[in-house]
């Protein structure tokens, strides 16, 4: 005797997967970085980058890579951030994290004016995606 008592379901999953075709874009220099540490070097006479667009929340590295003292001051005189002569020596670091989106313009007070000399400017924006 042949007495059929299962019941067969037939679930058919269909995935149709597309990840094909990575677009890498390893050269893009100006740094846009997510949760990162994003260098930028104090070298006699400039900063390295010049400029640099961050998300929020990256941790800026700010290092003295030359052989004189520097600082990095706000260029529209604020002291919410930065680092004074004394603590940016050579060889020294200075980090902050910038949560806040907007432009930060800086300049270092013994070689530059807020608008010219050893300057630069840090953008920080949330990517649209
Ligand atoms: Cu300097």
């Amino acid at each position: 005797m042949f007495r059929p008592t299962t019941l067969v379901f037939g679930l058919a999953f269909v995935v149709v997967g597309c990840g094909g075709g990575g677009t890498d874009e390893d050269d893009a220099p100006g740094a846009v970085a997510d949760r990162v540490e994003v260098q930028i070097q104090a070298i006699d006479n400039t900063f390295r980058p010049e400029a640099a667009t961050v998300e929020p929340g990256t941790e800026l590295v700010f290092s003295n890579g030359g052989r004189n003292d520097h600082n990095v001051l706000p260029a529209d005189g604020g002291d919410e951030w930065g680092v004074a002569t004394e603590d940016f020596g050579p060889g020294d670091e200075y980090r902050v994290v910038l949560t806040e989106p907007g432009t930060y313009p800086y300049y270092c007070s013994l070689h530059a004016t807020p608008t010219a000399g050893m300057i630069g400017t840090i953008e920080v924006a949330a990517s649209g995606s």
